[in-house]
């Protein structure tokens, strides 16, 4: 029987392709956001390939989150692979200048969403000798940038995580992943800039960025290494993309 992989963030962007490439490979899908409506959607479409459990859950609200895995129906247990992808940024402001909220929804988000969920499954993982957790960091993980203040930090807490994970389950076959990706066509852009379209097209415009499915086909190829094999980090961006040279201030 095929592993059942639970995706966060399936609703959208890099989540919702790994659910469409984990159906078309015959996985059993546990799918979890906010938007149940996009989530239901996504379940009619890849019913058809797989069995298909939505989860409508918001990472930040933990008590109502353990709730929903709790009731994950036992056809779909154990979770083989969790995909931690639910996430986002908010704001692209100077500290000094940042929305406190902003900052305190990223850290929900991003850091504790999937520290609740990772608490909650590495126990059956760990008991049944097998699993794969993949975290999603960023780029932004090991490379600073103006405004990227609280977001940056918050991926490189998933980023040491990981690396801390891995020690800890040494001696056990359960692996760990961190992939950070660079700019890639989602609606996170949308989302950090509070719904402003137009801001959020300038960043992609006249470049060519990776896609929701570049980072799906990556997923799904960590996942696919031999057992004894475990992708520790794996850094990616557009050929369009690279670093900038250190900031001067000059008097
Ligand atoms: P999208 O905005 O398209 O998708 C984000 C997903 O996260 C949505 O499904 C959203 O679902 C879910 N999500 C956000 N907040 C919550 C919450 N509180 N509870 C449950 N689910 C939540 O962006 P991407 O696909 O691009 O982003 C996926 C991950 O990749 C994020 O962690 C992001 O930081 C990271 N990333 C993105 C990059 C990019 O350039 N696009 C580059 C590097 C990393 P819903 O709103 O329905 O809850
Ligand atoms: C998303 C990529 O460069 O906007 O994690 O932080 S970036």
């Amino acid at each position: 029987m095929s592993n059942t992989v639970l995706i966060t963030g399936a609703s959208s962007g890099f989540g919702e392709a790994c659910a469409r490439l984990y159906a078309s490979k015959g996985h059993p899908l546990v799918l979890l956001a906010r938007r149940g409506d996009r989530l239901q959607q996504l379940s009619d479409e890849l019913s058809p390939l797989v069995n298909v459990h939505i989860l409508v859950a918001d990472v930040t609200k933990t008590e109502a989150l353990l709730e929903a895995l709790q009731s994950i129906p036992d056809a779909f247990l154990p979770v083989n692979i969790l995909i931690n992808n639910a996430g986002l940024a908010l704001g692209l402001d100077k500290a000094q200048d940042a929305e406190w909220q902003d900052w305190q929804i990223m850290v929900d988000t991003n850091i504790t969403g999937l520290l609740a969920i990772t608490h909650h499954l590495l126990p059956a993982m760990v008991a049944s000798n097998s699993g794969h957790v993949i975290n999603i960091a960023s780029t932004a993980a090991s490379w600073p940038y103006p405004g990227g203040n609280t977001y940056g930090a918050s991926k490189a807490f998933v980023q040491q995580f990981s690396r801390g994970l891995r020690a800890d389950l040494l001696g056990t076959r359960v692996r760990v992943s961190t992939l950070s990706p660079g700019m890639a066509e989602t609606d996170f852009s949308k989302v950090r800039f509070h719904g402003d379209e137009s801001k959020a097209a300038a960043v992609y415009a006249n470049a060519k960025a990776l896609s929701a499915e570049d980072i799906a086909d990556i997923v799904y190829w960590i996942t696919s290494v031999p057992p004894h094999v475990n992708v520790n980090e794996l850094e990616v961006m557009p050929v369009d993309q690279a670093w900038g040279p250190l900031a001067v201030h000059r008097h």
